[in-house]
């Protein structure tokens, strides 16, 4: 209650008091203010889920200029793992920022991107010889994943899957199914892109998982062939497509296929990596060992990282001086993704997960039961999501969504949705969240349906 009087605290981390806090309207006064400034500022393509002016967040809230505390389910995209700055985060780039911010590790490396690289070799699925090279956003690390497996193959052609997001830059886009918002008017884009049928269990008409891969096979074989096909890449359990997991065995399925045909198999683990899933990585679940695997988002505590670990013949393959970047894995962010991995480590973050996912998927199957416009319950984890429909016909019911996010962010839960049909609501929370406040943040969830 004290914060109510002093809302421009500036350090964050779990000294926060782990309220959920209204003190005026969402949008209040202060926030309102900001949302002004930036519409006369900032590019009007740039737009928020929750127009609110943020001063400081930690544990499982996110506290704004007039004193409001929102119990935080998002994590910035399931990029705060570890919490909104988590105390070794703080101390390590704090360190770094002291010791030196930047050579530009093409110029004059650093120990830390090394360190990096070590580790994402040991913790990703797969004992075989790994390399890693590092980035700043998910979407540059998906870019060079492709520009490496089209140098090892010596082919072309890459595909992607229905639902599929992988970033916003123009071949990011290209591989990105949904049109609104992210590709509408922004073409052309990259040639060489196809895209597959995906499992989705949901709305498959009960094809299991080894049928669905068969049927994105043929359509491989048919309309390109593998001689022409230089990658799969495909996140494990969508994230911006609808949290969607496929039946079990479709991944297995394409890995296999993959590794018969000379195709390099990119798990996009950018947003299900980093214990998000009550694993390491998504993959794991499934038991598949990716070629190449896209990080970004949880590994490094809110600093912009990203990397692609995979084979050494793979990734040794392109020239020295054929990979790189300004900033790409910039000494801040490798020490903060260190001190991150050993927050994952130390503070047992992949079994907090899944108890995170125990309360998740046991509170939304409790509320299922009672109301059939709750059509599907599913994820892994800490990444969790409910597909809304109407039950009469199991339409896409993007109306409701809209109404419960709303109704949610009315009363300070920061909500996040998703979707091709933008029916799908998905629950992300930092993983340092308390079981008190994601119950009571359900409940507001859940009182929004009931009003809607
Ligand atoms: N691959 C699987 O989820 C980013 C997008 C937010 P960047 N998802 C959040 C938005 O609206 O821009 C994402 C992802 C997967 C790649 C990316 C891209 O990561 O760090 O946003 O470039």
């Amino acid at each position: 209650m004290t914060l109510v009087d002093t809302p421009a605290t500036t350090t964050g981390g779990p000294a926060l008091t782990q309220e959920r806090r209204l003190v005026t309207a969402i949008p209040g006064p202060r926030s309102q203010e900001l949302m002004n400034r930036k519409a006369a500022a900032v590019a009007a393509g740039v737009g928020h889920t929750l127009p609110i002016s943020v001063v400081a967040a930690g544990g499982g809230v996110v506290v704004d200029a007039d004193g409001n505390s929102l119990i935080d389910l998002g994590s910035g995209i399931a990029v705060t793992g570890v919490g909104n700055s988590a105390p070794r985060v703080v101390e390590a780039v704090s360190a770094q920022l002291n010791a030196f911010t930047h050579t530009c590790f093409t110029v004059s490396p650093y120990e830390g991107y090394v360190a990096v690289a070590e580790k994402l070799n040991e913790l990703t699925p797969g004992d075989h010889e790994k390399r890693s090279a590092l980035f700043n956003s998910g979407a540059e690390a998906v870019e060079n994943a492709i520009k490496i497996a089209r140098h090892y193959t010596k082919k072309q052609a890459v595909v992607a899957f229905d639902h599929a997001y992988h970033g916003r830059t123009n071949l990011t886009m290209g591989l990105t199914a949904k049109n609104i918002p992210y590709k509408n008017g922004f073409g052309p884009f990259a040639p060489e892109v196809y895209r597959a049928p995906l499992s989705y269990p949901f709305r498959d008409g009960g094809l299991d998982g080894r049928e669905a891969a068969a049927r994105a096979i043929t359509m491989i074989e048919k309309q390109i062939g593998a001689e022409n096909l230089a990658a799969i890449i495909i996140e494990p359990i969508q994230g911006e497509g609808g949290f969607i997991v496929p039946a079990a065995g479709f991944l297995p399925a394409l890995v296999e296929w993959a590794q018969a045909n000379d195709v390099v198999f990119i798990a996009d683990e950018v947003q299900t990596g980093f214990a998000r899933t009550g694993a390491w990585f998504a993959s794991e679940h499934e038991g598949i060992v990716p070629d190449v695997i896209v990080t970004a988002k949880g590994i490094a505590g809110g600093l912009p990282l990203s990397a692609v670990t995979g084979r050494a013949e793979i990734m040794d393959s392109a020239m020295a001086g054929g990979l790189g970047g300004t900033y790409a894995g910039s000494p801040i962010a490798c020490a903060a993704a260190l001190a991150t991995i050993e927050t994952y480590e130390q503070d047992g973050l992949v079994e907090r997960a899944k108890e995170i996912g125990s309360v998740l998927i046991g509170r939304l199957n409790a509320l299922r039961t009672a109301d059939p416009r709750i059509g599907d319950v599913r994820g892994r984890g800490a990444m969790v999501a409910i597909e809304l429909v109407d039950p009469a016909t199991g339409a896409p019911d993007a109306a409701l969504t809209n109404k419960v996010a709303k109704f949610a962010h009315e009363h300070g839960v920061i909500l996040l949705t998703c979707g091709t049909y933008g029916n799908v609501i998905r629950f992300l929370p930092p993983l340092t969240i308390s079981d008190e406040l994601l119950v009571e943040g359900l409940g507001v969830i859940a009182e929004g349906l009931k009003q809607a």
